[in-house]
């Protein structure tokens, strides 16, 4: 690296895109993406469905009214919504010891411990946010729906996940093609919760701040391959740890049966692999372990073309950009 000098906000290049350089300007990062949703889509489960669509509507209400520093405000939760919980929670928690990585495992024991992960109710984002600042100095935002890839990547960043409220329509709790709050709570908070997973998804977050949009695309690539959709090996098993498995059980099945193509991952072939976002993968990329994971991700980083690098400074809880010519 050698020699390295901090530069000012105003001497990057017009080529790199802003971004923010702290979790405040995180405010500007909610970009929606119109994709999946009840009012647009035929084909969404609660299309036909009025009370679902309304319900939608008010809990995104509180997504767009947030700013950051604010608590993340409580949901009043319906039975029907609360029963959808119960029995996707209880589906994973019997799949679990067979096909969730040991990470995962061990969070999800804490979490049942502290009464927070429990088939009768879902858990609020507030309380969750709360129980990952203890473990990893993470915390959640709330967020309307699917945002850009680059807003969505940038939060991760600072350690913070921005993370849907509503609940999937009661008629598909195997599977829904947006993410929900059982995907959010099931799905990774467990992860977050771990050490080395929190700072593997802190690099991505990092790696995204200013990049091109090739770049971008590249990154939700991999983090699609490995965060939602990773499988890893444990004394030669193959386990699933990316979020999207551990919240649809139907996926789940389908992945660690002989249906798939599972590849090893590496990062320069997983970042261009189309992916599929409606059904269930045909290809998933599994990673050695966490270390492997990280080390090969860092390589295939360095060699990005970005021509400044970026560090967090967590006494500040600003980015900081160096020039690293
Ligand atoms: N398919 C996941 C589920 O049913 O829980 C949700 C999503 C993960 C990634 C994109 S959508
Ligand atoms: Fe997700």
């Amino acid at each position: 690296l050698g020699h390295v000098t901090l530069i000012g906000e105003d001497n990057i290049s017009a080529k790199n895109p802003w971004f923010p350089r702290h979790a405040s300007e995180l405010d500007n990062c909610n970009h929606l993406m119109t994709k999946y949703e009840p009012d647009l889509d035929m084909n969404h489960p609660g299309f036909a469905d009025k009370e679902y669509r309304a319900r939608r509507k008010d809990i995104a209400e509180i997504a767009f009214a947030y700013k950051y520093g604010d608590a993340i405000p409580h949901i009043e939760y319906c039975e029907t919504e609360n029963k959808t919980w119960g029995s996707v929670f209880n589906t994973v928690l019997e799949l679990m010891p067979k096909h969730a990585c040991s990470e995962y495992c061990r969070v999800f024991k804490l979490l049942q411990e502290e009464g927070i992960f429990t088939a009768e109710r879902i858990p609020q984002l507030e309380e969750m946010s709360n129980f990952l600042k203890r473990h990893t100095g993470f915390s959640l935002r709330p967020a309307a729906g699917l945002l850009t890839a680059r807003d969505f990547l940038a939060s991760l960043a600072f350690r913070i996940s921005q993370g849907t409220q509503y609940v999937r329509h009661k008629n598909t709790p195997y599977h829904t093609p947006e993410p929900d709050c059982i995907h959010e709570l099931l799905g990774h908070m467990p992860l977050l919760a771990d050490p080395s997973f929190a700072q593997f998804s802190q690099e991505i977050g990092l790696a995204s701040l200013g990049a091109s949009d090739a770049e971008i695309e590249k990154l939700s690539t991999v983090y699609w391959f490995t965060v939602e959709f990773g499988l890893c090996k444990e004394s030669g098993v193959v386990k699933a740890y990316g979020a999207g498995l551990l919240s649809a059980y139907g996926e789940l099945l389908h992945a660690l049966s002989d249906k798939p193509e599972l590849r090893p991952f590496e990062p320069a072939v997983t970042a261009v692999q189309p992916y599929q976002d409606q059904e269930y993968q045909p290809i998933y990329y599994v990673a050695e372990s966490f270390d492997d994971m990280k080390d090969k991700f860092r390589r295939w980083v360095s060699a990005m073309s970005r021509p400044f690098e970026v560090r967090f400074n967590p006494h500040t809880g600003r980015v900081e950009v160096l020039d690293s010519v």
